[in-house]
C-alpha cells in the first residue's frame, strides 16, 4: 500500500480530527488517491452504529442531534456528524446553524461535525455521504448520526442507509404528515414528534398511529414513537433508549446482516450507476451531451441507437 495513505490512515485511527477532515474532503471531492483510500479504509468499517435522522427544515433535527451527541458523550461514545441540508445557506461549506454548534462543540474532539457541500445531483450527494460514513466508521468513531431534510425521494435515500432512521415531525404540520407519507413515513424505525411544547402532538401522533394500522413491515417492527422537547432536552433518554430497543429487535430476530445486505444491494446499485455514468460521460467531450441532444430534438438521430452505441463504447474501455 502507498505510504502516505498508511500514514493518513494511522492518523485517522488515532482519532486526529485534521486527519478525519481531510480524508473526507479526498472522498467528497475525488480527489487524487480518494479509491485507494476507501479500499484501505473498508476492512476498518462496519462497527460504528449509524442513525439516520430526517424531517422538514426547521423540525429540529439539529438541535435534536446535538442532544444525541452529548447524551451519548456522556456515555465516553465518540461521535460523528455529517449535515445535508440544501435548504439550508451554507458559507465555505458549513451551515450557518450548525457552525455555531460546531463551535460549541470544538473544544470536545469526541464529536466531529461535517456538513456535506451540496453540489451537483443529489445522487453524487448520497454518494458523497455515504463515503464520509464510511471515513467515520473507518476512523473508529462509536456513532456516526446523518442528518438529511426529508424532502424528497433522493433525499431518503441518503438516511435509507442508516442502521437507523429516525423520522421527526411537528405538531401544526396539519395534513403535512400525508403529503410526505410517500417517501418518508414507511423508511421511519422510529417517529419522533419533536416540539412537543406545541399543541397539536396529539394528533400528529394519532395520524402516525392510524397509518401504521395499514401497514406492516418486513421486520414486523412497529416504528415507537418518542415525544421530545429538543431545545429543552427533553425526550432525549428515551430517544437513545428507542434506538438501542431497535438495535436489539435486529439482532434479536438475525435481522442485522439481512438488513446490511439489503442496504449494500441498494448502494452497489448506486455505485455502479455512478462508475458507468461517469464512464460514459468521459466518452464524450464537454459539448457532445448538447450536440446529441440538439440532433435528437431535431430528428437528425434516435436517443435509442445513441445510448445503445455509448454504452457499448463504455465497455469496451
Ligand atoms: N419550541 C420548540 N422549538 C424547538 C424545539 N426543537 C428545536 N426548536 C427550535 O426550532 C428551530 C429549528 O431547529 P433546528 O434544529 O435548526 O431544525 P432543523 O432545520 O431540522 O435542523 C430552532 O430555533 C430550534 O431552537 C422544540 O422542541 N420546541
Ligand atoms: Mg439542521
Amino acid at each position: 500500500m502507498n505510504q502516505d495513505i498508511q500514514k493518513s490512515i494511522d492518523r485517522l485511527r488515532s482519532g486526529d480530527p485534521r486527519a478525519l477532515a481531510r480524508a473526507i474532503s479526498t472522498v467528497e471531492n475525488r480527489s487524487a488517491g480518494w479509491s485507494d483510500l476507501l479500499k484501505a479504509l473498508f476492512p476498518h468499517t462496519g462497527k460504528a452504529r449509524v442513525i439516520g435522522l430526517t424531517g422538514a427544515p426547521g423540525s429540529g433535527k439539529s438541535t435534536l442531534v446535538d442532544r444525541l451527541a452529548k447524551h451519548y458523550r456522556k456515555e465516553n461514545q465518540t461521535v460523528g456528524i455529517i449535515a445535508v441540508d440544501p435548504t439550508s445557506p451554507y458559507t465555505g461549506g458549513a451551515i450557518l446553524g450548525d457552525r455555531i454548534r460546531m463551535q460549541d462543540h470544538y473544544s470536545d474532539p469526541g464529536i466531529f461535525i461535517r456538513s456535506m457541500a451540496t453540489r451537483g445531483s443529489l445522487g453524487g450527494l448520497a454518494r458523497a455521504t455515504a463515503d464520509a460514513a464510511t471515513v467515520l466508521d473507518a476512523s473508529g468513531r462509536d456513532l456516526v448520526m446523518i442528518e438529511t431534510v426529508g424532502v424528497g425521494q433522493d433525499e431518503v435515500d441518503i438516511v435509507r442507509l442508516a442502521d437507523v432512521t429516525i423520522v421527526i415531525l411537528v405538531p401544526g404540520m396539519g395534513d403535512d404528515v400525508q403529503t410526505i407519507k410517500a417517501g418518508i413515513m414507511e423508511i421511519a424505525d422510529i417517529f419522533v414528534i419533536n416540539k412537543c411544547d406545541r399543541e397539536g402532538a396529539e394528533r400528529v401522533e394519532r395520524e402516525v398511529r392510524a397509518m401504521q394500522s395499514l401497514a406492516t413491515r418486513n421486520d414486523c417492527w412497529t416504528p415507537p414513537i418518542v415525544k421530545t422537547v429538543a431545545s429543552e432536552g427533553v425526550g432525549t433518554e428515551k430517544l437513545a433508549e428507542a434506538i438501542t430497543d431497535y438495535e436489539a429487535y435486529l439482532k434479536k430476530e438475525n435481522l442485522v446482516f439481512k438488513k446490511n445486505v439489503e442496504n449494500w444491494q441498494e448502494r452497489l446499485v448506486e455505485m455502479l450507476r455512478d462508475a458507468m455514468l461517469e464512464k460514459a460521460r468521459a466518452r464524450m467531450d464537454g459539448g457532445s451531451l448538447e450536440r446529441y441532444a440538439a440532433e435528437i430534438a431535431e430528428h437528425k438521430r434516435d436517443p435509442y441507437s445513441l445510448v445503445e452505441e455509448i454504452v457499448r463504447g463504455a465497455e469496451r474501455n
